[in-house]
């Protein structure tokens, strides 16, 4: 069966960017494939820096995974920290990455930007080989995230291409996924930039646990532009065609059939605004239910451990051997 395997971090609350571009492929694909989701809180570190905080963000995370849909009799949800082999594996990846490939990376470029003046630490710069290696450990074929992180597993597979013909065939060489449409869903106030979770407002961003009233007045607010016309073109109407694409996603729709259905602005917006509700109202109900027992969650996610320490461990020995480490 396909393997496939994701991560999401546990940094701030998820929005509609993360659902619509990564989790929802990640339930809607599970019964299909081997799937392996991780909560990256190793990752979280690298900007995180006050105690506790990470811990707290995780089983909040933990329980919004389950509430859209994640299986845990299907599918294996995991929290990195609980597995090891990824750190272990993360430094065999560090040395098959150079400082010229770690230094084109747009994301590092981007949040250290955004960390101008503040703690950059070196774990933001060497974050790729720590994403490789979550990766790689599962001999995944497949990775669904969003637009964003095209060029991680780009990266990611360059690594593992050099570490093959390097050592011998170790690692499978992975594929991204992306959906069809919310790939790249943009933030409601600026939208030439991506919804994220570290922009520095959040009248921009649709959190998943967001009231609904809270919820319409940010589609009602959203930026678009001083023309009248409805028409899905990302170049020159960003923030039209971002609320036709959310509303499309939302209701299975192309962007421009759903653009043919409007006339004015303020409907689209309303409308939008509705439809994503519609989609989020089961969401939040389970996780209220989930939240209510930790207990459970954190026994999920220990099982999720297990199993995922099962396959990274395999995979880790598989790289000591090809590298040739002198064995214990
Ligand atoms: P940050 O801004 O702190 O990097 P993030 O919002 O990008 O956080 P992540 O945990 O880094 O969230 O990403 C989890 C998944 O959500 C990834 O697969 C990523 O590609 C996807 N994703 C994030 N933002 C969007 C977006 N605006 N549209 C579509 N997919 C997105
Ligand atoms: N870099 C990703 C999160 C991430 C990830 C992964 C995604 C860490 N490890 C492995 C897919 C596979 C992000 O910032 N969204």
């Amino acid at each position: 069966m396909n393997r496939v395997l994701s991560c999401i971090q546990p940094t701030g609350d998820v929005h509609l960017g993360n659902f619509l571009g990564a989790l929802r492929q990640w339930v809607s694909g599970q019964q299909d494939c081997d799937g392996f989701y991780g909560i990256v809180d190793l990752h979280a570190l690298t900007v995180t820096e006050r105690p506790g905080v990470i811990g707290q963000a995780t089983m909040q995370l933990a329980a919004v995974l389950f509430a859209v849909g994640l299986n845990p009799q299907v599918s294996t949800v995991f929290v990195q920290s609980h597995v090891p082999e990824h750190s272990q594996l993360a430094w065999i990846m560090e040395c098959n990455v150079s400082f010229g490939e770690l230094s084109r990376m747009t994301q590092f470029k981007d949040k250290s930007a955004k960390r101008d003046g503040e703690f950059i630490s070196a774990g933001l710069f060497t974050y790729p080989a720590l994403m490789a290696a979550d990766i790689l450990l599962y001999d995944a074929h497949d990775v669904p995230v969003g637009d964003d992180q095209r060029q991680h597993i780009e990266i990611t597979r360059d690594i593992a291409m050099r570490f093959n013909a390097r050592y011998g065939d170790t690692f499978v060489v992975p594929n991204a996924v992306m959906p069809k449409t919310g790939a790249r869903v943009m933030d409601l106030q600026d939208p030439r930039s991506k919804m994220s979770k570290s922009a520095t407002t959040d009248s921009g961003l649709v959190y998943l646990l967001d009231e609904p009233e809270a919820i319409l007045k940010k589609f009602k607010r959203a930026v678009t532009d001083s023309e009248t016309e409805v028409r899905f073109d990302r170049e020159n109407k960003p923030g039209i065609s971002n609320l036709l694409e959310i509303h499309a996603a939302a209701t299975g729709q192309t962007p421009s059939a759903v653009a043919e259905r409007y006339s004015q602005y303020g409907p689209l917006k309303a409308d939008t605004g509705e439809a994503v509700i519609e989609l989020l109202r089961p969401i939040q109900a389970r996780y209220a239910e989930l939240m209510s027992d930790r207990g459970e969650l954190s026994s999920l996610l220990r099982l999720g451990a297990v199993k995922a320490r099962g396959v990274a461990a395999a995979t880790l020995q598989r790289a000591y051997d090809s590298v040739g480490f002198l064995t214990s």
